[in-house]
């Protein structure tokens, strides 16, 4: 059995692509979370993943400390990871590396939290241009492939990075194309994403430099999440 080790599901980005991935192709694993702020955990984390970093797969003696790693680790072993179309695998594969290595002004000014509604102080430029590329991009996917996923009539991996986008446009109240939009909704449907966003918002520890981050992008509107453990 594949062991998947996460963070908070409030917040942790990263974490959730490797798991929606898991869900929806149907990969049997055992989830561990670490909790952002429990440094005692995070120590002995370090033994499992040598970045201390999650998402990290690990599968008998390997460990796969990398979300885009272990979407093509999961691909030599399971069919369905990536489109079988060779030009949908090639558009999905350039689509999920350039949300893993792009789109900083999104990631930077709207940090996932699964479980509040924020008003943006101001878009600033960066974030003016990642959204209107968000909405080229998946478009594009969309039109050229079909939908109703990116790359076509199933669930890959490519959706899985942009999962978390999801979360971050409802969280930021982000107006998208009418296209773009409903694809945004349609992830937020998912039974798995809804799974991930109920254990989310009841989660009750908090990581305060999350919290700081988004209260530097704008004005928490609404806040879902159970309440917080006492200090
Ligand atoms: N390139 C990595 C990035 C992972 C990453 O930055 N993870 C964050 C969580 S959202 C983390 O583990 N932060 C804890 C830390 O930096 O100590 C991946 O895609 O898996």
């Amino acid at each position: 059995m594949y062991q998947l080790y996460i963070a908070n599901k409030n917040y942790s980005s990263w974490s959730l692509r490797p798991w929606v991935l898991m869900r929806e192709r149907e990969i049997p694993f055992d989830e561990h979370l670490l909790r952002f702020g429990q440094t005692a955990d995070w120590n002995d984390y370090r033994r499992i993943s040598p970045t201390g970093k999650v998402p990290c797969l690990v599968d008998g003696a390997t460990a796969v400390w990398d979300s885009l790693a272990i979407a093509e680790y999961l691909a030599e072993r399971h069919a369905g990871v990536w489109p079988a179309d060779a030009a949908a695998r090639a558009w999905a594969r350039c689509a999920a590396a350039e949300m893993h290595s792009g789109f900083s002004g999104l990631r930077s000014r709207c940090s996932m939290s699964c479980g509040v509604r924020v008003r943006l102080h101001d878009v600033p430029p960066e974030l003016a241009a990642d959204i209107t590329r968000l909405e080229t991009l998946w478009t594009d996917g969309l039109n050229r492939f079909g939908g109703p996923f990116l790359a076509g009539g199933t669930f890959t991996g490519v959706d899985a990075f942009f999962a978390p986008v999801a979360f971050r446009i409802q969280t930021y109240g982000i107006s998208l194309a009418p296209v773009a939009a409903a694809y945004a909704s349609r992830l937020l449907k998912l039974r798995s994403m809804q799974e991930w966003y109920a254990a989310g918002i009841a989660e009750r520890f908090r990581d305060e430099p999350h919290d700081q981050e988004i209260l530097q992008a704008g004005s928490v509107i609404q806040d879902l999440r159970a309440p917080p453990l006492p200090a």
